[in-house]
């Protein structure tokens, strides 16, 4: 049957149970498919059941799907057209493992990001309504990005609009680990409360007895709040409460999804569902099955950068009661599993919350504990206010341990880490240092957590070369390494590129500077090496706008230094998926380009 579907118009020509055996191709499919490509395997295999219901019941793109994270749309994609291109997910030119505009009108809203869902949705509900279309709009969103501050600023609006919102609330009690914080809690009293089961059971008799349906639509906000749910947390903030229904049931989906297409107003339907569905394993290990690489990937023995983070974190709060350790929702991801199981007292997962995870530290720090936020590259952007306006601003002891920077591979742009060094380096009182391999890495970490102020510690994502890494010693702060002394050319690396540095050093005979700090800068080491140098390069992982070499440029100009200076770094454009190497040797962040700059 799933050959035979290249619209969503082919599946409205279906029956419920045509529509279930279309459901169990689908997840044949999503299983055999992503085991080649790598990708959200559990999220995609809860959710299938629900976009199929979402797509016989609603028109596309009239109406618009907004996926949360966009992680879990791949049945979406596979009902839109794209199934014949699914080998490609995630691939360089291939199809993105989110939700992205310019792949398909049927994809209103792009998205990596978690979180972001209700508001988009909102706009476009809103939207809607000014330009006079009955189109509705439908936000999907998890119990994991419903952590998230933005999805609580978006109900907040919500709840007190007329908006024809459909807001569908995908509870698995997961969300990449188990899901933390009361909000969580809450759902489950909603699932399992006694009061609340009378009312489901009231509320789900009345929907499926609904011919009276449009004489419910014009009844007052108020009575209609009264009807269903009264006093659910959604209900007093006016966001009409429906739920919870097994999302996994299709004709029970349909149904619902059939009824409150019929309303016009704000609403929010709770549906459990079980995250990997159809697979043991998954089901049995959903945190493992999250996202999973593709089964040809040679597993490595060399530790990753993040275990590298995880290692140190052991080491040093084991020693020191006052380390307190906070990830925004990516415990297994920053390799925290370890401190998390040994020290739970010194360990903190906020949820979805990178702002209020920065803002927290910032409050721990004021009492003397010694905060280290562990987060992503590209989710440090969330907490950008918080960096200056709480923590450099009152130059606060935090350390953050920045994972994921520069490119990350096959998430594309929404997680690439391209930027920080861009949006770090003018912050005042900031320590940015950059290593080059796994014991500079554990070394600047020491220094970092026994530096007065806020340090920042950016490394990229894979595997480090190195396996025996631990030490006491630290690095002085602001001082730089001549990797290699050559001559005419000086090449200044930052981070990991200081490999591809040393390689074209050789075929240069250039010296080669490993970098460590992007602030600050080794400015003495900088000016001697630029007078003494005829040629001078500069390479980075991160934008070149504003970017570790635009320092030094700075540098030399301030001193009036003319020694001609080129910058290697990421071009002033989202950057492409695809795997590490392939985007690496795309945007001539190697030994080649490092040669071929200096020849021409
Ligand atoms: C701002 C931000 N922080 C962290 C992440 C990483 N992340 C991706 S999916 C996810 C969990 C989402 O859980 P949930 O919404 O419940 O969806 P599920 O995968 O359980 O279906 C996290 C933390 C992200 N995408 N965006």
């Amino acid at each position: 049957m799933l050959d035979s579907i290249q619209s969503p118009q082919d599946i409205k020509q279906l029956d419920l149970d045509q529509l279930q055996s279309l459901a169990d191709e689908i997840r044949t499919f999503l299983i055999d498919n992503i085991q080649k490509t790598g990708g959200h395997l559990a999220p995609n295999l809860g959710t299938v059941e629900l976009t199929i219901a979402m797509h016989y019941v609603f028109d596309t793109p009239k109406d618009s799907f907004v996926f949360d994270v966009g992680h879990q749309a791949y049945t979406h994609k596979i009902l839109t057209g794209r199934k014949d291109k699914m080998h490609t997910l995630r691939k360089k030119n291939g199809l993105s493992g989110f939700t992205k505009q310019s792949e398909s009108e049927h994809d209103a809203f792009g998205a990596g990001h978690s979180s972001t869902s209700i508001s988009s949705a909102l706009g476009i509900a809103v939207a809607n309504k000014i330009n006079k279309t009955e189109y509705k709009s439908i936000a999907v969103i998890g119990d994991g990005a419903l952590t998230g501050g933005m999805s609580f600023e978006a109900l907040n609006h919500a709840g007190d609009s007329d908006a024809d919102l459909l807001i569908i609330l995908n509870d698995n009690d997961m969300s990449i680990s188990k899901n933390v914080g009361a909000m969580s809690k809450y759902l489950t009293k909603l699932i399992s409360g006694k009061v609340y089961s009378t009312m489901k059971s009231k509320s789900l008799g009345f929907l499926k007895k609904m011919p009276m349906i449009h004489e419910f639509a014009r009844r007052s906000e108020e009575h209609v709040k009264g009807m269903v749910l009264p006093s659910t947390l959604f209900e007093e903030l006016g966001v009409n409460y429906f739920g919870p229904i097994d999302g996994h049931d299709l004709p029970m989906l349909v149904n619902t999804l059939q009824n409150l297409k019929q309303l016009k107003i704000p609403r929010l339907l709770h549906i459990i569902t079980k995250k990997g569905y159809g697979l043991k394993t998954a089901e049995n290990d959903p945190c493992k099955f999250h996202g999973v690489a593709p089964a040809s990937t040679k597993s490595s023995t060399l530790p990753s950068y993040s275990e590298v983070f995880g290692q140190w974190l052991l080491d040093t709060g084991a020693n020191d009661q006052q380390l307190m350790a906070i990830t925004p929702a990516m415990c297994t991801g920053s390799g925290m599993s370890e401190f998390e199981a040994q020290f739970p007292e010194q360990y903190f997962d906020v949820g979805i919350a990178e702002q209020h995870a920065i803002t927290f530290a910032g409050g721990l720090a004021t009492q003397g504990l010694k905060p280290v936020v562990a987060i992503y590259s590209t989710f440090l952007q969330r907490g950008y206010d918080q960096l200056i306006h709480d923590i450099a601003l009152q130059n606060l002891n935090v350390t953050f341990a920045i994972d994921r920077a520069g490119l990350v591979g096959a998430d594309g742009a929404t997680h690439a880490g391209s930027f920080d060094l861009s949006f770090l380096r003018c912050i005042p009182n900031l320590v940015i240092m950059a290593p080059s391999n796994a014991v500079e890495m554990y070394q600047m970490l020491n220094s970092a957590y026994h530096t007065n102020g806020p340090v920042c510690v950016r490394y990229p994502r894979g595997a480090s070369l190195i396996k025996d890494y631990t030490t006491n010693n630290k690095i002085k702060i602001g001082k730089a390494n001549i990797a290699r002394i050559g001559n005419k050319i000086s090449i200044f690396a930052f981070g990991t590129t200081l490999d591809q540095a040393l390689i074209a050093g050789e075929e240069l005979d250039a010296t080669v500077v490993d970098m460590r700090f992007v602030k600050p800068l080794d400015e003495s080491l900088v000016i001697e090496l630029a007078n003494t140098h005829q040629q001078l390069i500069s390479i980075e992982d991160n934008a070149i706008t504003g970017g570790a070499g635009s320092a030094i440029s700075e540098l030399l100009h301030a001193h009036n230094i003319n020694t001609p200076l080129s910058l290697l770094g990421l071009p002033d454009i989202f950057t492409e998926q695809g795997s590490q190497e392939e985007l690496y040797a795309l945007y001539g962040l190697n030994a080649e380009s490092i040669i071929d700059t200096a020849r021409s």
